[in-house]
């Protein structure tokens, strides 16, 4: 008798997308093609940050960003390849993204009855690059609120986080690989560059409710909050019971940083510092997607007292501390800063 056996079917990015589009009755497709978008610029984002070391594109602009950092030359490629793909691909009608001070407009015939925004930092940790350490996309998609055909206002950004219709990020490193959220859980998908296609090979990512690493900047200890020197004391005290101490593991690249704990489970903190009174990271672009997915995969994330997406937006470039990962983790922190804010 012979036994059929099912070939191991991949399902690649664009697959899922379509399969999964019956998640939005009321969708047209339009997400659906804008994802696509984005996948199609992190392939070609990924073939560049995977000869940084041999093209010349490797080493500083020369210039600085709005955010006054040197602009390395993959960072003003990945701005470009992102933003490119969302003007061809019709359903943006404009971008905030990290390398740019203002709104960017996307100014194509196409693209005036678009229907989403999207706020992006598209090569985030990009200090790394040139030593070969793993960084990341991240990016945020909103409905947009302004009725006017063709036009976009700071209104369409000032949105809270609960509001995102999809968030996800993209990590350069020993794969790469496309995590996202619609709502409807957290689904990785890894780039075999045999056939071009990110591969769905993390489905219905859960982040453990525990874990024994913890990563933070401790060079900035003597500025942190009181809360955050407790939970870092709380982190390296001996208890067997909850598998203290931890592990410290701060790799200086979020992305690779909240990967790392969406998988093995953990805390990633960026709070208030000397240097960052009101925190290092973006609310638009890098806390409020990565806040989506973590709680999208059972995690929490919070600015130490509040949920991360219930924080109103006032500008753009606004900064936020971060406290990110697994639930119970977080919560810990979140008590002691309770406990020890002035
Ligand atoms: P620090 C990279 O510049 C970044 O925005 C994040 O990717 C990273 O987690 C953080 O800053 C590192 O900042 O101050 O610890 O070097």
């Amino acid at each position: 008798m012979f036994t059929h056996k099912p070939i191991r079917r991949f399902i690649t990015l664009g697959q899922f997308i379509i399969e999964r589009q019956s998640d939005f009755p009321f969708a047209k497709g339009e997400l659906s093609r804008l994802l696509r978008d984005i996948g199609i610029a992190a392939k070609l984002v990924n073939r560049e940050v995977n000869k940084a070391g041999l093209a010349d594109i490797l080493g500083d602009m020369g210039e600085t960003n709005v955010q006054g950092e040197d602009q390395k030359k993959l960072d003003v490629y990945a701005n470009e390849q992102f933003i490119n793909a969302l003007r061809s691909g019709g359903e943006c009608l404009a971008v905030a993204s990290e390398e740019n001070e203002d709104l960017i407009e996307i100014e194509s015939p196409v693209s005036q009855n678009a229907k989403y925004v999207v706020c992006i930092d598209p090569l985030d940790g990009s200090s790394n690059i040139d030593v070969n350490v793993s960084i990341g996309t991240i990016f945020s998609i909103y409905r947009r609120k302004s009725d006017r055909i063709g036009t976009t206002t700071i209104e369409d950004f000032m949105i809270k986080g609960t509001e995102q219709v999809a968030a996800g990020y993209v990590i350069y490193g020993s794969s790469t690989m496309l995590v996202y959220t619609t709502g409807k859980g957290v689904n990785g998908f890894t780039l075999d560059p045999s056939i071009g296609e990110f591969c769905l090979s993390h489905p219905d990512m859960k982040i453990p409710e525990d874990g024994v690493l913890y990563s933070i900047n401790e060079g900035n200890y003597t500025h942190f909050p009181d809360g955050v020197k407790k939970y870092i004391k709380y982190c390296q005290e001996d208890d067997k019971a909850t598998n203290r101490p931890y592990s410290s593991r701060y790799i200086g690249s979020l992305v690779a940083d909240f990967h790392r704990n969406m998988i093995k489970g953990g805390v990633y903190i960026y709070p208030s510092t000397g240097k960052s009174p009101k925190g290092k990271l973006r609310l638009l672009y890098e806390a409020n997607p990565l806040a989506f997915i973590a709680e999208q995969a059972g995690g929490k994330a919070s600015n130490g007292f509040d949920r991360i997406l219930e924080v109103q937006p006032e500008s753009l470039h606004q900064r936020t501390p971060l406290f990110i990962g697994s639930k119970n983790m977080v919560e810990k922190a979140e008590e002691l800063m309770r406990i020890h804010s002035a």
